[in-house]
């Protein structure tokens, strides 16, 4: 029999690369059980979850990429992600600065990817953003009727697929069709975009990840709102 492994007793790079195999192996319970075990050592929640999750996850990708991996393998992968992502996500949102402003958030339609975004909507809440999280494959109409409920600020939107990207340009004619498209800042991202594209596109800013995320959604607004206090000043 398989003797059962005492995760106290491994120092922290072992644990995490423990936590990487269980991750692979889409073991939720596992991982939900390192990843306790990384927080009770004082490990930040952020670190658990770049170090431990996320890089878990980069090697899952590469794996799928090369056919080592399938699809229900990386579902499991992805299940055991989420499951942590719940432990971490009070833990990233205590963190709390005070609100500074509204995002809406979604992935595009046609795509289901989800994890790249839910961890942007999380960290956005962490550093005070109040979030919509719409999910997954949105429409034109689900973003701009979002942005007009909620009066965001910034409207961001996630594609993994090449085949899924385009459609950021459909939302974001629709924003300019509306007449919104000078009131909502838009920020977009996911594995194959770059800044090229972005500009391409006319959003605001690509973001490479959650945390460059977060620091440009909080330039972008104090951006916002020193040109609102300047154009006060003229009045
Ligand atoms: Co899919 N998949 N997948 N997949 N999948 C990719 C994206 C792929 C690159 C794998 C590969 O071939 N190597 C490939 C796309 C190829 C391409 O178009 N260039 C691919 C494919 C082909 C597919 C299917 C077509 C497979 C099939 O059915 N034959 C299918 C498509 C389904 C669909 O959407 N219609 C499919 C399905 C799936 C699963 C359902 C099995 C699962 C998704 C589960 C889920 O999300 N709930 C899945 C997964 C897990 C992946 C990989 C392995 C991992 C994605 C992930 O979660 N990464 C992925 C390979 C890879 O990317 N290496 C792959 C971890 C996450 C933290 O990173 O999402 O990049 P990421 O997010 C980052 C940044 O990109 C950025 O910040 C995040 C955090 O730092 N970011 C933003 C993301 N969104 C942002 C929004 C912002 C800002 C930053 O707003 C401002």
């Amino acid at each position: 029999m398989e003797e059962e492994l005492d995760l106290t007793q491994l120092k922290n790079p072992e644990l995490i690369e423990q936590i990487q195999d269980d991750l692979y192996d889409g073991l939720a319970e596992e991982v939900e059980e390192g990843v306790h075990e990384l927080l009770s050592r004082e490990m930040t929640p952020y670190d658990v979850l770049t170090q431990a999750l996320v890089g878990g996850m980069d090697v899952v990708g590469k794996d799928f990429r090369e056919g080592v991996l399938f699809v229900p393998e990386v579902l499991m992968a992805a299940k055991a992600m989420k499951a942590s992502m719940t432990i971490l996500r009070p833990l990233l949102v205590e963190t709390n600065a005070p609100q500074v402003g509204t995002v809406v958030i979604g992935t595009v339609k046609g795509d289901i990817h989800d994890i790249g975004k839910n961890l942007v909507a999380m960290m956005m809440e962490g550093a005070g953003f109040e979030v919509i999280n719409l999910g997954i494959n949105n429409d034109a109409e689900s973003f701009l009727d979002a942005v007009r409920a909620h009066n965001a600020d910034i409207l961001s939107m996630s594609a993994l697929l090449t085949t899924t990207m385009p459609y950021m340009d459909v939302v974001i004619n629709a924003v300019k069709q509306a007449g919104l498209r000078e009131k909502v800042i838009v920020m977009v991202g996911g594995a194959p975009l770059n800044a090229a594209f972005a500009e391409e596109i006319e959003a605001d800013a690509y973001c490479r990840d959650a945390a460059v995320a977060v620091e440009t959604a909080k330039e972008l607004m104090k951006i916002r709102r020193d040109y609102a206090g300047q154009s006060n000043e003229q009045i």
